[in-house]
């Protein structure tokens, strides 16, 4: 078998998703995502400038071979922009050598270890009110699980992911023109009303509900360490980023002082990035995506590590990953013995299904891979002309006196 073209797709629903399709002699294709949120035309361009050209009469079987050689040949290792183009060519292999093989990728990797996966769902308030109706919702659907945010009092406009307009898809991207939006954040605020946030939330919702907080990168160590120690009495399912990951020290004085589960690696893009993390114990859940850490063949890699070390998965899944990689995602959750939860952000609009056609579905709070030959998820190429790109910022965050803080 060989590669004969790929092409590049940058669009969709309120997102600027990117997708490749490499089709072969054989005329079985696959498809990858390659969307980096908010720098979306990087990896589209790596992709269809450097990459593509090198792909052009390889065998697609040969998807270890080809992953080294991107790697490798890049020189240049690692980084979010690579990670994410090689990721979309990695998924797309594996896509093709399912349909080769007539089977779902999870059989490739091992087989089901589950019937469903465990997903958590987003719910955010302006205030506790505005949260507590958001969290009722996801209750309602089935969700076991959520992760929540709240406006913080006194605090207006800030706090991170408030989706003020129920926008789903685009609370975190600021369409804002040329310039990012600006917030400000105030560590004092917030360590103050969390406990209060977290205490109404138990008292309303009870012992049973899987409550999920994400610090977004903004505490220092120490402020993270006392925090940590002061989430214990609410039995988080995780505190996620409380602390810059890129600080990976940082982590030691919170693992001294609490045993709340610290869930990081959203920006994370290969192993390296994390081994002495999942190594030393200092976290729970690894947070890495198929897409930004290549695709799932270093991530397969990466998960059976953090399996020897008791360190289970929590992928990333924020909006901007396409359905292909929430897909991706969904074969190694089937498999992974180490399995924790799956971050899920309901895309099911009817349009984001036109565009890409799959038989996975989400019910009461959990992903169902379906069996369809490799990654199960097709991309409609008549559909994708309907979309243009739209350029978006992440936010960025200052302190109250005007110094740049973590978004
Ligand atoms: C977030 C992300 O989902 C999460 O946990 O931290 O939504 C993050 O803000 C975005 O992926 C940034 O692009
Ligand atoms: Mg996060």
């Amino acid at each position: 078998m060989k590669i004969t073209h790929a092409e590049v797709f940058v669009g969709g629903p309120g997102k600027n998703y990117v997708t490749l399709k490499i089709m072969t002699d054989e005329g079985l294709y696959g498809v990858g995502d390659a969307t980096l949120n908010n720098r979306e035309l990087l990896p589209a361009a790596y992709l269809k400038e450097y990459l593509i050209p090198c792909l052009i009469g390889k065998d697609p079987q040969k998807i270890e071979d080809i992953w080294q050689y991107f790697y490798k040949g890049a020189y240049f290792r690692r980084g979010p922009v690579a990670m994410a183009a090689f990721g979309a060519i990695d998924q797309a292999l594996w896509d093709i050598k399912g349909k080769a093989a007539n089977m779902p990728v999870y059989q490739l990797l091992g087989g089901k270890s589950r019937d469903a996966s465990k997903i958590y769902a987003h719910a955010s308030g302006v205030d506790i009110e505005h949260l507590k109706d958001s969290i009722r919702g996801y209750l309602e659907q089935g969700y076991e699980a959520v992760r929540v945010q709240c406006g913080i009092p006194d605090m207006p406009g800030s706090g991170y992911a408030i989706n003020q307009n129920k926008d789903v898809k685009n609370y975190i991207t600021s369409f804002n023109g040329n310039v990012p939006k600006e917030e400000v954040w105030d560590s004092k605020k917030y360590l103050r009303y969390l406990p209060k946030m977290l205490e109404e939330l138990r008292v309303t919702f009870g012992e049973d509900i899987d409550i999920l907080h994400d610090v977004h990168h903004r505490l220092t160590p120490r402020e993270a360490a006392q925090f940590g120690k002061e989430m214990e009495q609410f039995n988080l399912y995780w505190l996620e980023d409380p602390t810059p990951a890129e600080d990976q020290d940082a982590l030691k004085l919170l693992r001294q002082h609490s045993t709340v589960p610290i869930a990081i690696g959203e920006v994370f893009n290969s192993i390296y990035d994390c081994h002495q993390l999942i190594q030393n114990q200092m976290i729970d859940f690894i947070r890495v995506s198929c897409t930004y850490a290549g695709g799932i063949t270093p991530t397969r890699k990466l998960v059976d590590f953090a399996a020897h070390f008791n360190v289970k998965t929590g992928f990333h899944g924020a909006p901007s990953h396409s359905p292909i990689s929430m897909a991706a995602q969904g074969h190694i959750n089937a498999w992974a013995p180490n399995f924790g939860i799956q971050e899920y952000l309901v895309l099911g609009t009817s349009e984001c299904d036109q565009l890409f056609p799959s038989d996975h579905f989400v019910k009461n709070g959990h992903f169902h891979i379906s069996d369809a030959p490799g990654l199960g998820v097709d991309f409609d190429e008549k559909e994708v002309v309907k979309y243009s790109f739209n350029k978006g910022y992440h936010p960025v965050t200052r302190l109250t006196d005007g110094t740049v803080w973590n978004y």
